[in-house]
């Protein structure tokens, strides 16, 4: 497969092929049938951008959460691994200023190619040669894009119209002007609809186009069988690939659209026509982001459900330690005591369930060949969630199997003095998430030691775990939080080839006073005192942490 793809550089004349992992609506979980880099490098993590070179070893590129897992995958001959915080594959492009590269437009976002047109003036969109390779593989074939049934997201779980959000988001268009929205989350929200076409963000892969006064659909009419007819009165249902020829057919129009999410496919086409357009914050965001008093009531809800579910877990495992158990066969019976919860529908993300040196590898998802039997000594680390019907969960914990170390111990109880720290802030109304990031590393930064995670992402109602624009992180954190904002609060520490810490509560923003702001916690699942080394708690700490274990026994 190396090879097809240096000969096509080399028949293109191409020095580099950018191959991204996405799929043209940025999603998350890529479908199947969009799982590129999976397929031609048997990389299974969300993250990674791969340079192909024509000559000379191919560049992979991942972050912090999955350069082990890249180590352990994919074959060292054929890529060489960089993390992506000390080297970017622009950095790495940056070195080869005069060269010819070919990318996917539909892969990428317009920010992103602006960009890199500025350093390169050789840069093409070309079409994927890995789908020509694809569609000939009999042994591996692509599997066919999903296109699941929609649903209704009832207004019992939603708590407003789609009709009302639409107007809030019409009210800001001009008469001249069409949104296109390429975000299937920011649809689903919007329209109050849900399809499972990929697993765990339970969102149609569509598109949209909203004018001041109409909107458009993007989707094949089959589809929508298990709705009411009337439940869309008045939206314009079209087949996707109807797309570019109704953005034409109004080419009248000013166009606008999110330059970090619309794929670069769709610029091209609109700068081909001579259409006019701009970027525009999607304005979907921020409203999704900001939950109504339902859609809190519902968050409250779910995470009691979910919390039973981890409790019933975690009791099972103690019960069962001497029997066998391994990383799989706890994350299938979490799943078993999940399914028995009031609106749960699937797990929101793949459950990361890590023993011992696993637990080092920040976004580990076993497998048979690395499944470890959970027994001896060592930190059992199992981060997992839930999407229910009125909200979505997300929840780490740390747990010791037999004795654990001092070091282990010291370690465990400074990012519970994070968390805990997190946890307890109130802060004053226009702080921003980045502001707080610190907080939740400050007694680990003591001891000369950190993380090489956010802290905290947004969280969404019955749709993506990793929901923006908010977020805990001393990186992209400039959006200020506002109250009915969900966010993790996940503080960790890993030791490579040995274990991983990592203590993770969902929570909810709420006013504390008239200009200040605090945070509730979601999630009720008690912290493993065994792992605390109560000689460098403070009396507070102990208390909070005694409080919240109580509670916490459902
Ligand atoms: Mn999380």
């Amino acid at each position: 497969m190396n090879k097809l793809i240096k000969k096509f550089l080399k028949d293109k004349n191409l020095d580099f092929f950018i191959l991204s992992n996405n799929d043209e609506f940025s999603s998350e979980y890529a479908p199947d049938s969009e799982k590129r880099v999976e397929y031609i490098s048997n990389f299974t993590g969300s993250n990674a951008v791969i340079i192909f070179c024509q000559k000379g070893k191919n560049a992979f590129f991942t972050d912090g959460r999955y350069t082990n897992q890249a180590r352990q995958e994919i074959d060292s001959e054929k890529f060489e691994i960089f993390d992506l915080s000390t080297m970017s594959w622009q950095k790495f492009l940056q070195n080869f200023p005069d060269s010819q590269i070919g990318f996917d437009p539909k892969l990428h976002n317009i920010y992103e190619i602006v960009q890199l047109q500025k350093n390169h003036p050789n840069l093409f969109p070309i079409k994927n040669p890995i789908d020509n390779i694809w569609q000939n593989d009999i042994e591996r074939p692509r599997p066919k894009a999903k296109k699941a049934e929609v649903f209704i997201h009832d207004l019992k779980f939603c708590g407003e119209s789609w009709q009302n959000k639409l107007k809030k988001i019409q009210q800001n268009i001009k008469n001249n002007e069409t949104l296109i929205l390429n975000c299937p989350n920011s649809i689903a929200w919007l329209f109050n609809i849900r399809a499972h076409d990929i697993n765990h963000i339970p969102a149609a892969l569509i598109y949209a186009l909203i004018e001041k006064e109409s909107a458009k659909l993007f989707i094949d009419k089959s589809r929508l069988n298990k709705i009411s007819p009337n439940y869309l009165e008045n939206i314009e249902i079209y087949p996707p690939q109807l797309l570019l020829e109704k953005i034409q057919q109004n080419q009248n129009q000013n166009f606008i659209t999110d330059f970090s999410q619309c794929n670069f496919a769709i610029y091209q086409f609109l700068q081909k026509n001579n259409i006019i357009f701009r970027h525009n914050p999607n304005p979907c965001i921020l409203l999704k982001a900001k939950k109504n008093p339902i859609e809190v009531a519902g968050a409250k809800a779910c995470h009691q459900e979910d919390s039973i579910a981890v409790n019933k877990l975690l009791s099972w495992i103690e019960e069962n330690k001497n029997n066998d158990i391994c990383e799989i066969s706890v994350a299938q019976k979490l799943l078993e005591f999940r399914r028995e919860r009031k609106y749960f529908i699937e797990e929101s993300f793949p459950t990361i369930s890590a023993f011992g040196s696993n637990g080092a590898i920040i976004h580990y998802h076993p497998k048979q060949k690395t499944n470890k039997k959970i027994k001896g000594n060592g930190l059992f680390l199992l981060d997992s969630g839930g999407n229910y019907l009125n909200g979505t969960t997300d929840v780490t914990r740390t747990i010791a199997i037999g004795n654990p170390t001092t070091e282990q111990k010291i370690n465990f109880t400074l990012v519970l003095k994070g968390h805990i720290r997190l946890a307890i802030a109130k802060f004053p109304k226009s702080t921003t998430g980045g502001a707080l990031d610190a907080l939740a590393r400050f007694d680990l930064w003591q001891e000369g030691k950190n993380y090489a995670h956010g802290t905290g992402h947004g969280v969404g109602n019955f749709l993506s775990v990793h929901e923006g624009p908010q977020s805990i992180s001393s990186r992209i954190s400039s959006i200020i939080l506002e109250e009915g904002m969900i966010l993790s609060n996940e503080p960790g520490y890993y030791v490579d080839n040995e274990y991983g810490i990592r203590i993770e509560n969902l929570m909810i923003v709420k006013e504390f006073n008239e200009n200040f702001l605090e945070f509730e916690t979601l999630t009720s699942v008690p912290i493993d005192i065994n792992l605390v080394e109560f000689s460098i708690l403070t009396e507070y700490e102990k208390k909070w942490l005694k409080n919240y274990n109580t509670n916490s026994y459902l």
